[in-house]
């Protein structure tokens, strides 16, 4: 047994979170957007690296515009999405970086931060080119950055399976294999 993690999907509404959690653990997707109403808990149980942890995934954070998310200072690891046609919802994702970093408690560990860019297959509405993006998040945020299609279920394992990674190197450093990743990643998750 591998232990236990807390994992939180934020961002603006319809930006496709609970799509990619449901792609992730049920192959399923929503066409209809069908706002979550109220943060919704997922408690699935993951292998990874031949370990199992039991997963606790938080879809939304049940704060109304300009409200602090609440409840989040024990989460190991953050995924923040954004729609890669929708500028306003890359604001979004700048301000819920801003207010994790001010309400994480003193002492409290490092938790990874995942920005992730979803609804890739509209690729030709995008507001901005990747690599800026990108560059922005990495160098600027020191966070790590990826790009998804809910939709099409590309890169949603790989966002987890990066994140799960880099909350277990903060958390577990002595363990070797994921010692190597954190001496190649030290700061961040990086991704693509
Ligand atoms: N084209 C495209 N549409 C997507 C993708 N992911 C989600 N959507 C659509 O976007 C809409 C919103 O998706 P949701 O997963 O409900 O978004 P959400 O962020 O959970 O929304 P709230 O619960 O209201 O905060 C739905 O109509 C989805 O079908 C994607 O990768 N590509
Ligand atoms: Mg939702």
């Amino acid at each position: 047994m591998g232990g236990s993690l807390r994992v939180a999907v934020l961002g603006a509404p319809g930006v496709g979170k609970t799509a990619i959690i449901r792609q992730f653990l049920f192959g399923d997707y929503p066409e209809r957007h069908r706002p979550t109403d109220g943060p919704r808990l997922y408690r699935p149980a993951v292998l990874l690296d031949g370990a199992v942890y039991d997963l606790s995934i938080r879809d939304g954070d049940g704060a109304g515009p300009g409200q602090s998310p609440g409840g989040l200072e024990d989460t190991d690891a953050f995924v923040l999405v954004y729609d890669i046609c929708s500028p306003d919802s890359f604001d979004y994702v700048k301000t819920l970086r801003q207010r994790i970093a001010e309400t994480r408690p003193a002492g409290a560990p490092e938790a990874p931060i995942l920005v992730v860019g979803n609804k890739r297959d509209r690729q030709r509405l995008r507001f901005g080119p990747r690599r800026t993006l990108a560059a922005l998040v990495r160098r600027g945020w020191r966070c790590g950055y990826l790009e998804c299609s809910a939709k099409y279920n590309w890169h949603v394992l790989r966002l987890f399976r990066e994140l799960l990674r880099c909350a277990l190197v903060r958390a577990r450093p002595a363990h070797p294999a994921l010692r190597l990743q954190g001496a190649l990643h030290p700061a961040r998750c990086s991704l693509m």
